[in-house]
């Protein structure tokens, strides 16, 4: 029986269109710059929202209606979520997918118990994905929501949660491989602390590099090439998690080791928890050599934790697509709908206008961030901005030719430093402006 008898296959219908299924700029075999917009923006849907979050809150109950799921930890009910989902990801448009272990099959009475539930449900998901060519972007474990996890997983002061952890992700990994996933994510879940007086925090972090080693040693052993992430997040649920932003993350990969396996992960809400946004992160990332993937989705500044809504700024999609653009796309990763509907929005037929409008937002960025790039005229504003570095001393000391004496001699001899030059800020925001509006 299909879970969503009433919608077909969402199609293309430009700009023009009124119908609220159907993308307005997502055309999955347009080129722009030369490639396939579908390659550009590597659309992905998470299972765990998507499928598995009933509406409640710390005040209120359940309110999603999903006609499909039964409600019950059967093994059949989570196969029957996974053939829902796929007619979703058919329906809409979406090639990829990511899931934690948990969010896909009910935990059993031991690991063992476990690890055969999640064996008979990923055999779905193999048959789902050899029917539609749809992949899996990248997998994951949740090892945040079990109370084993209280203290944080590979952070625990608990050397039995670390180890339990430990034989998740290996089995994370094989399943991940299983379904040839692009990629494997590491997200802290509770790895952080809330009290300084009761924390080994060296120890804590030595053990997490620990814990990120034996996960790149075993998915070499396993021949499993899928890129690792590392996905930043400064807060909730622990206060301080030690993955806190790219420059955090980025420095804890290089100071242990971890910088030739492991890329970002990047997710807009998270960023804009950490006093960042997107954009920032991702340019900082990329400029490392660290963009992997990106968790696609927007908060909610009045209210300011990690409410995960769906992106629907073509701002914030445009400055994210230049960014893209600038350091030549995605290899691996892709844009991941980390996000979920609203509870009020509880009707099967939203998802689709979820997706649908997060797919049409980036579309669009993709396209105007494309026309900006090939009028030149933003790239022209920062080349003139910074062109004292072209030539005379400027290129001298990026080539090495200066050191504090004899940069001091020049100054000594000129006098006075060149003047200025205006930053032009109002300029280049109307500039983005026009190719906006
Ligand atoms: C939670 C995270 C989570 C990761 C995967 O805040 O965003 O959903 O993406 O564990
Ligand atoms: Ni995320
Ligand atoms: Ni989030």
């Amino acid at each position: 029986m299909a879970a969503f008898p009433d919608v077909t296959k969402v199609q293309y219908e430009g700009p023009d269109s009124k119908n609220p299924l159907a993308f307005r700029f997502y055309n999955p075999d347009e080129l722009v710059e030369g490639k396939a917009m579908k390659e550009h923006l590597r659309f992905s849907c998470a299972f765990w929202h998507t499928m598995r979050m009933n509406g409640s809150d710390p005040f209120g109950m359940p309110t999603m209606s999903r006609p499909w799921d039964d409600g019950s930890d059967s093994i059949e009910n989570a196969q029957n979520r996974v053939r829902a989902f796929f007619e979703f990801l058919e329906k809409a448009g979406l090639q990829y997918y990511a899931f934690h272990d948990r969010d896909v099959a009910p935990e059993g009475k031991t690991l063992a118990e476990t690890n055969k539930y999640l064996d008979e449900v990923v055999k779905v998901f193999k048959e789902e994905s050899e029917r539609t060519g749809i992949t899996m972007l990248w997998g994951t474990a949740n090892l945040f929501g079990n109370p084993r996890f209280m203290h944080g997983a590979a952070t625990s002061c608990n050397a039995d949660s670390f180890a339990y952890a430990a034989a998740q992700v290996k089995k994370a990994i094989e399943v991940s491989k299983e379904l040839n996933a692009q990629g494997y994510t590491f997200w802290g879940g509770r790895e952080g602390y809330q009290c300084i007086w009761n924390t080994d925090m060296k120890r804590e972090l030595d053990h997490l590099a620990k814990f990120m080693h034996m996960a790149v040693d075993y998915a070499k052993e396993i021949g499993f090439t899928g890129q690792f992430y590392f996905e930043p997040k400064p807060k909730e649920p622990t206060k301080h998690q030690y993955d806190y932003d790219c420059a955090a993350c980025i420095n804890f990969l290089r100071a242990y080791d971890l910088a030739d396996y492991v890329k970002m992960n990047i997710e807009t809400n998270h960023a804009t928890l950490a006093g960042h946004n997107v954009e920032h992160e991702m340019e900082y990332a990329a400029s490392q050599g660290f963009l992997g993937s990106v968790d696609a989705n927007t908060g909610d500044m009045l209210l300011g934790w990690d409410t995960d809504q769906f992106p629907t700024d073509v701002s914030m999609t445009t400055k994210m697509m230049l960014v893209l653009l600038k350091y030549g796309g995605f290899t691996t990763g892709g844009l991941n709908f980390d996000a979920k509907v609203r509870r009020e929005s509880f009707e099967p037929i939203d998802l689709f206008y979820a997706h649908i409008g997060g797919m049409d937002a980036f579309a669009k960025g993709l396209k105007v961030a494309a026309a900006i790039r090939e009028s030149g005229e933003l790239d022209a504003v920062v080349k003139a901005r910074y062109s004292s570095w072209d030539s005379g001393i400027g290129a001298e000391i990026e080539s090495g030719k200066h050191d504090f004496k004899s940069l001091s001699e020049y100054m000594l001899k000129k006098g006075e430093a060149d003047a200025c030059v205006s930053g032009r800020q109002e300029f280049v925001e109307n500039l983005i402006n026009r190719f906006m509006f």
